[in-house]
């Protein structure tokens, strides 16, 4: 690479390949794009994102989306997605009216890749590994890793498979698990795992007006809204749910593809400890943990998307941010 422009995002990178894209980005383009750095993963990995604003000095009162990619290591094809947002919304200021508008009214904060570890993992030895890379002492053995979706403070725990037995809902990776050997594993406490301890940290004490918070999964073509923990509705849920309407039409209008909407509990499963609860908890008012392509048909593609459709993806997720921008704004 040479410049930020020769990085091809139409392909899944490694993580160093990814950390050089950000940096040279900030390097090149000084006047719109910082690189922040927000944590340090368990292996010792610094975990990065960029700061885009419009060319000239950054307005701290300026309201944020933010946007994280990664938390679980198998589903690539959320930060291929995050790479190509980046790309796209430094290539088209200026140029594409859209993501012109969004930028002037909003500061963004990318973190495509929270989860290097674990994405290295999954590249070199378990294609489909989703945790963390912690170390955890069991009594008769070692298990490593925690979920980094089950991981945060806010009524962390609280979803545990023995209650979801007793209220007889679908298993599968639902709920949080205390067990370490779990896929869903909710670590030892909260905050447990370095790489969402960081996470809190930047998101309390270095964004202080954030009013879209967007993660980053896959797979389904769902937006999910708070709560996890709970079926019961946030105050804001007809608000919340208005904006992902507007949003799905964006998408259809984009690329044809249908995504659907709801909260989490709703749609998919309870689950506790992530990071959507926390951050409805502190007050951010447009919410969703995204399930990226393809659908859950038994024959998709599942986690490996071919990267052919990492463009079409990022176009459509790049709609519904706008479009969600958009209605942030009028309301
Ligand atoms: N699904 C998510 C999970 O953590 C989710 C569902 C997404 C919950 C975003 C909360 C926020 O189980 C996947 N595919 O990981
Ligand atoms: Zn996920």
């Amino acid at each position: 690479l040479k410049t930020w422009s020769d990085f091809d995002a139409n392909v899944y990178h490694s993580y160093e390949e990814m950390t050089e894209f950000m940096r040279l980005l900030s390097e090149q383009k000084p006047d719109m794009v910082e690189m922040i750095k927000v944590a340090t993963s368990s292996e010792g990995r610094s975990i990065y994102g960029v700061k885009i604003h419009p060319p000239g000095p950054s307005t701290p009162e300026k309201p944020s989306i933010i946007v994280d990619a990664g938390v679980h290591a198998r589903e690539w094809i959320a930060p291929a997605v995050a790479l190509f947002m980046i790309k796209k919304i430094v290539h088209e200021y200026g140029i594409n009216p859209q993501v012109t508008a969004n930028l002037q009214k909003f500061d963004w904060y990318i973190m495509p890749q929270v989860n290097p570890d674990g994405y290295e993992y999954s590249r070199t030895n378990d294609r489909l590994w989703r945790k963390t890379r912690s170390k955890n002492v069991t009594v008769n053995r070692w298990c490593v890793g925690a979920d980094a979706n089950r991981n945060w403070g806010y009524r962390w725990g609280t979803v545990t498979q023995k209650n979801l037995e007793r209220k007889k809902v679908f298993l599968g990776e639902a709920g949080a698990n205390r067990t370490p050997c779990s896929n869903i594993y909710m670590g030892s406490h909260p905050y447990s795992e370095p790489e969402i301890r960081g996470l809190k940290e930047y998101f309390t004490w270095q964004i202080t007006n954030p009013m879209v918070y967007i993660s980053l999964h896959s797979y389904g073509q769902l937006l999910l809204s708070p709560w996890g923990y709970t079926n019961e509705r946030t105050e804001n849920y007809q608000d919340q749910q208005n904006a992902a309407k507007e949003a799905a039409q964006a998408i259809k209008n984009t690329t044809g593809v249908s995504y659907s909407y709801g909260t989490i509990s709703e749609m998919m499963y309870p689950a506790s400890g992530t990071s959507i609860d926390f951050m409805q908890h502190r007050g951010v008012p447009y919410i969703y943990g995204v399930e990226l392509r393809p659908t859950d048909n038994p024959n998709s593609f599942a986690f490996n998307l071919p990267p052919m459709f990492i463009k079409a993806t990022g176009d459509e997720m790049m709609a519904a941010l706008n479009a969600i921008g958009t209605h942030a704004v009028k309301m």
